[in-house]
């Protein structure tokens, strides 16, 4: 059952516009004695009230006219949260929604938390979890495409394709349950067990692959800058970010810890991660700066392997070379602004001087060519969210132990375990189950009033 029983008699207002000036302020309040409360304030009496109608009245706390507004009632479980609900549209501007919000309050309803009312629609069953999802991704939406992708969830596309392989599995698992139940009587075609199994797994399998680029759009292209120590990493994340993010000195081994930040370039939203000059060390802090630098690597979308120019090609980034060439790596040789040593690399690379910024522009189209495939190819992915991914990833690996079973002939019993965890995480993943900290986790990324 849906039920959230913390939260769940509580009347709750927040102001749901933006903080600022505006035209028009938008203040929210939900749960059982909103209309109550919203009919105290108001200078009309009106006792028969028609619900989904605009009513235009003054609001009056002690004895004082708040302002006049436009106010709409909805009454469980028709509206967003599927609780009764009152919208007051008042004069934007922060002391009116202010005083607004604080007239609901000393009447009887307390602050909302972040994403309460989207937290309410989903426990009494107005979404799914990854419509939830969507909505917040609508808000922080970076760029069109990712709008448009988040708009698709809300409507349930991601949703929808979850729901249908999650029949198909229920269907598998009772013609299996079927002949454990009845081993006498049913006849099992192992073979088409395997088939059909076998065809969940590679949608599930292929909705991975589709997620992994998917999340670009709606997260960001992840870029590590890569290279022996003092190549001028850190002062190439600066350039990129116009702004003075991570420290530089000509003292090889400065940068210690991953620096990120992130900075749309020519459209598209990276997060760029600077990483620790990579080298033999015995410095206990270096060395664990560079095990997150070629964690970095891993996770990376596009790598720039930065060079330097003074020093030519060396031992050490030869060595970096051999971590980094089955990746999507970038060369760039830096520090071109100085007497050059730059000895031919077979593969085309960038010449820049992150100090005096010759050369950025030419990079950054470089590096946006690099990545366009990955970005068109994640249009067609209703993944967006790591939660969703993750979800993904793991139901795939119950599948592919039990298909692995079927092989080798394991009982049926053994499979149907499998299944049933699979089963489990599309579940998790729709929210059909859910815990309070997952529901945490998610909504704490929404701000209070949404
Ligand atoms: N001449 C010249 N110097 C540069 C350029 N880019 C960086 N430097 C200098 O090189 C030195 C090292 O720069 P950083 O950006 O700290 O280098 P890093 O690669 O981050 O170094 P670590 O963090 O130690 O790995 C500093 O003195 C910079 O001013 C450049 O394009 N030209
Ligand atoms: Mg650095």
């Amino acid at each position: 059952m849906k039920e959230d029983v913390s939260l769940e008699r509580e009347t709750f207002a927040a102001i749901s516009s933006p903080v600022g000036t505006g035209a028009i302020g938008v203040v929210r309040i939900n749960g059982p004695e909103s209309h109550k409360i919203v009919k105290k304030l108001m200078s009309k009496r009106i006792d028969d009230i028609k619900y989904r109608m605009v009513y235009h009245v003054e609001l009056i706390s002690e004895n004082q006219i708040i302002d006049e507004v436009n106010l709409v009632f909805y009454k469980a479980p028709n509206s967003f949260t599927g609780d009764d609900m009152v919208e007051i549209y008042c004069h934007g501007g922060v002391i009116v929604t202010r005083k607004v919000l604080d007239a609901l309050i000393r009447n009887g309803a307390r602050l909302a938390e972040r994403g309460e009312f989207t937290r309410r629609a989903f426990l009494n069953g107005k979404i799914n979890l990854i419509e939830a999802e969507s909505i917040y991704r609508i808000i922080e939406a970076k760029s069109e495409k990712a709008l448009k992708i988040a708009m698709q969830n809300l409507k349930g596309a991601l949703g929808k394709e979850i729901e249908e392989l999650r029949e198909e599995l229920l269907n598998i698992l009772a013609e299996i349950e079927v002949s454990i139940d009845y081993p006498d009587d049913i006849e099992i075609d192992e073979n088409k067990i395997y088939m059909k199994l076998e065809a969940v797994a590679i949608k599930v399998k292929k909705k991975i692959l589709e997620g992994r680029k998917g999340l670009h759009l709606s997260t960001g292209v992840v870029m590590a800058i890569v290279g022996k120590p003092n190549t001028g990493k850190s002062t190439l994340l600066n350039r990129l970010l116009y702004e003075d993010r991570a420290i530089v000195t000509d003292i090889p081994g400065t940068t210690r810890d991953v620096i990120k930040g992130e900075i749309d370039i020519r459209g598209v939203h990276f997060i760029i991660a600077d990483t620790a000059g990579i080298r033999k060390t015995e410095d206990p802090i270096e060395k664990i700066g560079i095990e997150r630098s070629i964690k970095e690597i891993q996770k990376a979308d596009i790598i720039l392997f930065v060079l330097d120019a003074t020093t030519g090609f060396t031992n050490e980034d030869e060595y970096i070379y051999e971590r980094i060439k089955s990746y999507n790596y970038l060369p760039v040789w830096n520090k071109i602004d100085t007497n050059n040593n730059i000895k031919e690399l077979e593969i085309p690379h960038i010449e820049i001087s992150a100090l005096t910024g010759k050369g950025i522009r030419e990079l950054e189209k470089k590096i946006v060519e690099r990545v366009k495939e990955i970005i068109e190819s994640g249009e067609t992915s209703h993944v967006i969210t790591y939660r969703q991914y993750e979800a993904l990833q793991r139901a795939y690996k119950y599948l592919d132990n039990a298909l692995k079973g079927l092989k080798i002939g394991l009982e049926f019993d053994v499979i149907s375990i499998d299944i049933r965890k699979c089963l489990e995480e599309f579940d998790k993943l729709i929210g059909r189950t859910f815990s309070d900290d997952l529901l945490n986790t998610i909504f704490s990324n929404f701000c209070v009033g949404k």
